[in-house]
């Protein structure tokens, strides 16, 4: 009866999981969906802690409570508390946080093994017991130095010589080390020194690559937490661990190869650090030319007597915090009869769906934001693209320079608008580091300044026409 009650649980929280991770598809019930999952999860945890095994004692209990209570509210402080610029930094704590716990439920069942030496554990059980621990482990170090780095704490690639080289071999080494626990069944001291190699490794993988590739390195880490996870699953045949540990696996694995096609980067390309945070990228064959300026009176009478307009926000936006402002500018210029619509890159920003959240932080209506693939044939009938904090994303040296390191990548064709405005602070490069041409088209004018405060003195410019 308390066995089947608890598979009933695990069944409920398996699909609240599936439901939820469905329902974060899309931004209406994405909010709704974490809920969903975090619901199934609750009812998985209570049921394991009052149903899995007989009595348990009040000490035993008092510690899960004051464990789950500390961790609840770090969590939600922290949670709470997060800038939306913030967000990857925290994920990948949290990441890292559930690759140390795979890795420490691998560390206490072979100790318990070790405690029964008439017990002899089949290979299904050590390779789970090892696998999770390796994998947990390097998904542990690797995401507190991913953290590192997006904090700035540590915001240069260290490359030792031949670091590619090394890091293969190690990694090698550490999974032969695994394979010959698990045939010999090793000894605690051998598990501890796994555990110490696998931190080696996950440290030497995680430094090389730079800062701002780390939103994908996150994603290929929190695939390697589901991994672990599922091996704890399979250790324990429990349902929920395994069908999580799946989940979180497989959707790691998959927005991992999404946003590299995204940025048309093979993830070995990202790995092995071409460009992103201090790599010095190849410069595009720039034609340069002259820029000019456009004054905040001129570009409010251009917008305002626009019929259409195209904003393309990037991550320029999300630093200045300006999702409120342009908004604002959004339906005040709806109101003057200006139709308005967002173009949304798939990588804009630094994680995945980055302008999508931040814009519906701002209440902006979700059918304004447009794909690019929409998106890309209504330039050429656009009178007005507002690129705000953008650059990347509307290089057209992806599509014109082969020797471009973002050659390939399909970007927001900007360029084919009637009149382009580049709103950002200075002439300096993006996330790629490259020059970018837009900058000098002829129909082109720059808006420099801080978003924020440069569409909010446009916002103010345009109420008094
Ligand atoms: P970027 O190419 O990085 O350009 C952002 C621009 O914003 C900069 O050139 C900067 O110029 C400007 N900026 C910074 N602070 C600003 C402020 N306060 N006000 C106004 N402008 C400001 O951004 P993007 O076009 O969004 O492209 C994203 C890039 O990140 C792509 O290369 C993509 O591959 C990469 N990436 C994305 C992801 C995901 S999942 N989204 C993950 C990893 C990498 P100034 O300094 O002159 O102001």
């Amino acid at each position: 009866m308390r066995h089947d009650l608890l598979e009933i649980c695990y069944l409920i929280g398996s699909v609240t999981f599936i439901v939820g991770l469905k329902m974060m598809g899309n931004a209406k019930t994405a909010r709704k969906g974490n809920l969903i999952g975090a619901v199934g999860m609750t009812i998985a945890i209570l049921g394991t802690i009052f149903l899995h095994s007989g009595p348990v004692s009040m000490t035993i209990f008092g510690l899960i409570f004051g464990a789950i209570a500390i961790g609840t509210i770090i969590g939600w402080l922290t949670a709470k508390k997060v800038q939306m610029t913030k967000m990857p930094e925290l994920v990948s704590m949290f990441n890292g946080m559930g690759g140390a716990c795979a890795a420490l439920i691998s560390l206490i069942e072979f100790n318990h093994l070790m405690q029964e030496p008439d017990v002899h554990a089949s290979y299904g059980t050590m390779v789970a017991i090892v696998a999770g621990l390796i994998i947990g482990t390097i998904s542990f170090s690797g995401s507190i130095i991913a953290y590192l780095k997006l904090n700035g704490t540590m915001n240069k690639p260290i490359r030792l010589p031949s670091y590619n080289v090394l890091n293969t071999i190690i990694m090698i080494g550490v999974f032969a080390f695994g394979a010959y626990i698990v045939a010999t069944g090793g000894s605690m001291m051998l598990v501890s020194l796994l555990f110490i190699a696998a931190i080696v490794y996950g440290v030497l993988f995680t430094v090389p690559i730079g800062g701002a590739d780390m939103p994908v390195v996150i994603s290929l880490l929190n695939s390697f937490t589901g991994l672990a996870a599922a091996f704890g699953g399979f250790l324990y045949d429990n349902k929920i661990m395994l069908t999580g540990g799946i989940l979180v696996g497989s959707a790691g694995t998959l927005l991992t190869l999404v946003m590299c096609k995204a940025m048309n980067r093979p993830l070995s390309n990202v790995i092995f650090g071409a460009f992103g945070g201090g790599a010095v990228a190849e410069e595009g064959n720039s034609t340069k030319g002259t820029i000019k300026d456009i004054t905040v009176s001129d570009l409010a009478i251009l917008m305002n007597y626009s019929k259409r307009v195209v904003i393309v926000p990037g991550y320029g936006l999300a630093v200045a915090q300006a999702q409120h402002v342009i908004h604002e500018l959004e339906m005040l210029l709806e109101e003057r009869g200006v139709e308005v619509k967002y173009a949304i890159h798939p990588v804009a920003g630094r994680m995945p769906g980055h302008m999508n959240v931040l814009l519906a932080e701002s209440n902006v209506d979700y059918g304004k934001l447009v794909e690019m693939e929409e998106i890309n044939p209504e330039f050429e009938n656009t009178d007005v693209v507002l690129i705000v904090g953008a650059n990347d994303v509307v290089n057209p040296a992806a599509l014109n320079n082969p020797s471009s390191p973002i050659y390939g990548m399909p970007i927001l064709e900007a360029y084919k608008a009637k009149n382009i405005i580049v709103n950002k602070r200075s002439m300096n490069a993006g996330y790629a580091g490259i020059e970018n041409d837009l900058f000098y088209d002829p129909k082109t004018s720059m808006f420099f300044g801080d978003a924020k405060k440069a569409l909010t003195e446009l916002v103010a410019e345009i109420k008094t026409l």
